[in-house]
């Protein structure tokens, strides 16, 4: 077992090229308050920012909230420096982002889930900070009128933060759990949108929402205040406490053709009630089609219910691993959304950096 805990060192910000050096091991809130401090920002925020660590975003390559406005973990890398199995240490430190002299090393390193090398430390590139936020929470019937809704926002005078969506059962979860209220009445969806600019946003964003035959003036509720906000998007971040207290999940974390979400989601509800006492809660990240199912009731080394979920997904055209990784929980599963030949392509590429199997062995890869 490594442990990359006390790789923490956080760099001063390059204030003029917007980049900082940072350790593995230090922690996402730590990376966000350094480029704060220094008119900058970090692109990618989790609801997990206390804990997570930067090596751990890597190697997973970490998406969270922010996606649709900043990309992935993939996206934030200016260049890393990691560790080999057989001790070789690959220094990536050079600043010249724009970089075609070969393979891109560190792009494979970046979500190989530490199989192929371990993550040491890395260049951040940091984006501009937000100008003025405001956030709405939304009930819809289905996740398809949210898609086009977002679609609308994405190209109007403002631009999308955030899009995160989650079902009635979360938000009963998040409200016996926080004691918070109901923001509207019950639907069967909600999505908390973020937007930021310079411009009037409530007015750019009420604009869009009127002419959306879709969507009812009394199931919106506008946060334009640093506290609404807040309580807005505390129905999104809290769920996975909620959920956790409720009991020890399966949870599976799969990417879904976005506008095929909601026939999934009947699905996967038809095939979960088909189990004795379980119960489901979908939740995730709309832009993406990230859908984070989370099954309660079921004995948690009982690896049916993961089965007839991914197998669901592979139906669907979807893949089986959206942001948390393969893992070893996943593996068995991987050949659903890959091609044989595909699967022996990275066997390939995992022989050529490991031969002796000794990097994260089991993950990913059976
Ligand atoms: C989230 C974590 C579970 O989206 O990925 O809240
Ligand atoms: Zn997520």
């Amino acid at each position: 077992v490594v442990s990359l805990e006390r790789l923490n060192q956080v760099g001063s910000v390059d204030v003029d090229l917007g980049c900082i050096n940072v350790g593995a091991g230090a922690t996402l809130s730590t990376i966000q308050a350094a480029a704060a401090s220094n008119g900058w920002m970090f692109g990618v925020d989790l609801a997990s920012r206390e804990s997570a660590s930067v090596g751990g975003m890597i190697a997973t390559n970490a998406g969270g909230l922010r996606v649709v406005q900043h990309g992935q973990m993939r996206q934030q890398i200016v260049s890393l420096e990691a560790v080999l199995a057989d001790g070789t240490i690959l220094l990536g430190t050079q600043d010249a982002p724009k970089d075609n002299a070969g393979y891109d090393l560190a792009q494979l390193l970046i979500g190989s889930e530490g199989t192929l090398g371990i993550v040491t430390s890395a260049r951040l590139r940091l984006v501009p900070p937000d100008r003025n936020a405001m956030v709405a929470l939304v009930g819809v019937r289905e996740l398809a009128v949210a898609i086009r809704l977002i679609g609308k926002l994405r190209r109007a005078e403002c631009t999308l933060a955030a899009a995160e969506f989650f079902d009635d059962a979360a938000i009963e979860l998040v409200c016996q759990h926080t004691g918070a209220a109901r923001p509207i009445a019950e639907m069967p969806w909600y999505v908390v949108i973020e937007c930021v600019g310079d411009q009037d946003l409530i007015g750019v964003v009420s604009d869009v929402f009127s002419e959306f035959s879709g969507i009812q003036d009394d199931l919106v509720v506008i946060g334009s205040d640093t506290a609404s906000a807040r309580r807005l998007w505390n129905y999104r971040e809290r769920i996975t406490e909620s959920i956790a207290r409720v009991g020890v999940a399966h949870k599976l974390d799969v990417g879904i053709p976005r506008f095929k979400l909601d026939s999934f989601a009947a699905k996967v509800r038809a095939s979960i009630s088909g189990f004795d006492s379980a119960s489901v809660t979908l939740f995730g990240h709309l832009n993406e089609g990230n859908v984070h199912v989370n099954v309660l009731g079921v004995d948690r080394h009982d690896e049916k219910i993961d089965d007839a979920v991914l197998r669901l997904v592979a139906e669907f055209g979807g893949n089986v691993a959206a942001e948390h990784g393969v893992g070893r929980a996943k593996s068995a599963w991987l050949h659903l959304s890959r091609t044989p030949e595909e699967l022996r392509t990275m066997r390939a590429i995992k022989f050529a950096f490991d031969p002796k199997g000794i990097l994260n062995p089991g993950a990913v890869l059976v």
